[in-house]
């Protein structure tokens, strides 16, 4: 096992790493630009180094200036948590030529399925199944004409180097498609630096239900069930759960099934997730594959029992996962609500001081975060401030813990979207299970219509 790990990040997430090194006995270091020197991050590691600026490609994008924090600490390994570094290849690369273990896929799997065109073929090719479309990059607008008649519109252009919804667009007709198949180009090669885009078959109003996956390096790979994510705004994600209720025994086993191929078929190690898109007649398809500590792990720990984080440790340590498929099993219902700093009207970001800062506790409670009263929020990085995760015997269950937890949770100093979180928690096509991704476009129409 190491002996010390360097945290190459910053937050709640940072913070989430040093409890899982503390209780495997293993030494810290935090890392943190001059806007985060009193970050909770930094007080609780056992060292810490400065690495510049606030701005994040001074300081947390900094490759060098990350690899030369770990070099004078002597420390073995670096977790990369999610965002900044998780999922850059070339991260990876520099870690193991310094002979830092990267807390993560091999850098090899990260590049594949860092290029969504090519991730996409391996799925083809592994027998997964994908929305149909094409199979490979689309090199010119002709071929994407004749393509997009044959699928039927609307269609998506999606960037091979995009993800997570950026560089996609649609197109409904033949016009729409020589325009939007050009401006997807220009603005891939612009926003990511290369031009390939590739076409699927839009799904109308799909729910996004994503697989837990973790393998070991001496061949083991189980799957830890799903979260549905669908109640998300311009692909931020506001609240997830687990399990989805739209999957029963039947789906979840051939979801679960299809998950552990595609993980398979690029040799995963370490924990990922496998993105689906499920349509509302229960077909499923493939359409990307996140290899890094997602946000919403916490509702997957939750109802398995088994911290994802400690075990990323310690299979980049070389040891076997601590479990079979056997013996996972899901208990309960998890619910995460993301609270971000922001207005909860405009959605504009609300960074300063927080004065007042009581979180929720009591039984089925966790929150995960790095506020405390007197701290400053930034305005250089992500907005989110806290996660509360409602754990119930049952769904209802978890949903009235999250409500009664919403409600005595106290932010004052920074506006939040607690207000709505807390609506979102009480509408009725939530208490009933019947979301998709058109949910919050829905949601906002009927509270503030135009
Ligand atoms: C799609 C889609 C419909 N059809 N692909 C957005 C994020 C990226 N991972 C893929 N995304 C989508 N891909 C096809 N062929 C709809 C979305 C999508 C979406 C997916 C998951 C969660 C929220 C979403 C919100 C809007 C669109």
């Amino acid at each position: 096992m190491f002996r010390k790990i360097l945290i190459a990040n910053r937050g709640e997430i940072a913070l989430r790493i040093i409890w899982a090194c503390r209780e495997l006995g293993i030494r810290t270091v935090a890392v943190h630009s001059t806007a985060d020197s009193d970050s909770l991050h930094v007080k609780f590691a056992d060292e810490d180094v400065c690495i510049g600026p606030p701005r994040n490609d001074e300081s947390y994008l900094n490759i060098s200036a990350v690899i030369s924090a770990a070099e004078i600490t002597d420390a073995e390994a670096i977790h990369p948590g999610y965002g900044f570094l998780a999922e850059s290849a070339q991260f990876a690369d520099v870690c193991r030529e310094c002979g830092l273990t990267f807390i993560g896929p091999p850098a090899e799997v990260i590049r594949k399925m860092g290029d969504k065109a090519e991730a996409r073929r391996t799925m083809i090719a592994a027998g997964v199944p994908t929305v149909p479309g094409s199979p490979e990059v689309v090199p010119d607008v002709e071929q994407a004409a004749a393509l997009s008649a044959e699928l039927g519109y609307p269609v998506l252009i999606k960037a091979a180097a995009g993800g997570g919804g950026r560089g996609m667009r649609v197109a409904r007709d033949a016009d729409e498609l020589v325009r939007q198949y050009e401006a997807a180009r220009s603005e891939a090669a612009k926003a990511f630096g290369m031009p390939d885009v590739y076409l699927e078959k839009l799904v109308h109003e799909p729910r996004h239900v994503e697989f837990q996956v973790i393998g070991d390096a001496h061949g083991n790979l189980v799957h830890l069930f799903e979260r549905e994510c669908s109640i998300q705004r311009r692909h931020q994600k506001l609240v997830e759960e687990c399990p989805s209720t739209a999957l029963d025994e039947a789906l979840r086993g051939r979801m679960a099934a299809a998950a552990l191929r595609a993980a398979a078929a690029v040799n995963y190690v370490n924990a990922g997730t496998v993105e689906f898109l499920l349509d509302s007649r229960g077909d499923f398809f493939f359409i990307e594959m996140n290899t890094r500590i997602q946000v919403e792990h916490p509702v997957t720990e939750v109802v398995t029992g088994i911290d994802l984080i400690k075990e990323q440790i310690r299979i980049a340590a070389g040891e076997p996962l601590s479990f079979t498929q056997d013996e996972v099993s899901m208990t309960g219902h998890a619910i995460e609500c993301r609270i971000n700093a922001e207005d909860p009207e405009t959605f504009r970001p609300s960074p300063g001081k927080i004065v007042t800062f009581h979180p929720p506790g009591g039984p089925g409670i966790r929150v995960d975060t790095a506020c405390y009263a007197e701290a400053v929020v930034p305005p250089y990085y992500d907005s989110m401030i806290a996660k509360v995760i409602a754990r119930g015997n049952t769904r209802g269950e978890a949903i009235l813990r999250m409500r009664r937890a919403l409600e005595s949770f106290v932010v004052e100093g920074i506006r939040t979207n607690l207000p709505l979180q807390q609506k979102i928690v009480r509408e009725e096509d939530f208490v009933r299970g019947r979301i998709s991704t058109a949910f919050m476009d829905r949601f906002l129409a009927v509270e503030a219509p135009e």
